[in-house]
């Protein structure tokens, strides 16, 4: 639900807002997906950065959850193919949140929570 609809549904009351004005997600730390270096922009660097953290001893990504571009619950290779599947060959878009703009998982999975730097505070 975007901001103006919650807006909405607050101004016309509590009948009105009912539980569909709890975001999914609500109160999780923000992220944007696929930026998975947290520098604000989801680029081809971070299908290298994952790569090379998956394969060849590279930096641990400050957040699994943003390097996770397919949103199964894994990271693995299929997560820098679907970013670069989306950057180049403009597939749908990645699972929410993001690339832009940041916003919360909406999905339960096993990979820790994270807030990234680019997104502000929780
Ligand atoms: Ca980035
Ligand atoms: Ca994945």
């Amino acid at each position: 639900m975007g901001r103006a609809k919650f807006i909405e549904q607050a101004i016309r009351g509590p009948r009105a807002r009912g539980l569909r004005s709890i975001e999914p997600g609500a109160g999780k730390p923000s992220f944007r997906r696929g930026d998975g270096d947290a520098s604000g922009v989801a680029e081809l660097t971070e299908a290298v950065f994952t790569r090379n953290g998956l394969f060849n001893g590279g930096e641990e990504p400050p957040c699994r959850d943003a390097v996770g571009t397919n949103d199964d619950g894994t990271v693995n290779i299929g997560d820098p193919i679907a970013l670069l599947v989306r950057l180049f060959l403009g597939s749908s878009p990645l699972p929410a949140p993001g690339p832009d703009p940041c916003g919360k998982d909406r999905t339960e999975n096993d990979l820790p929570a994270c807030q990234s730097q680019s997104c502000g505070e929780a």
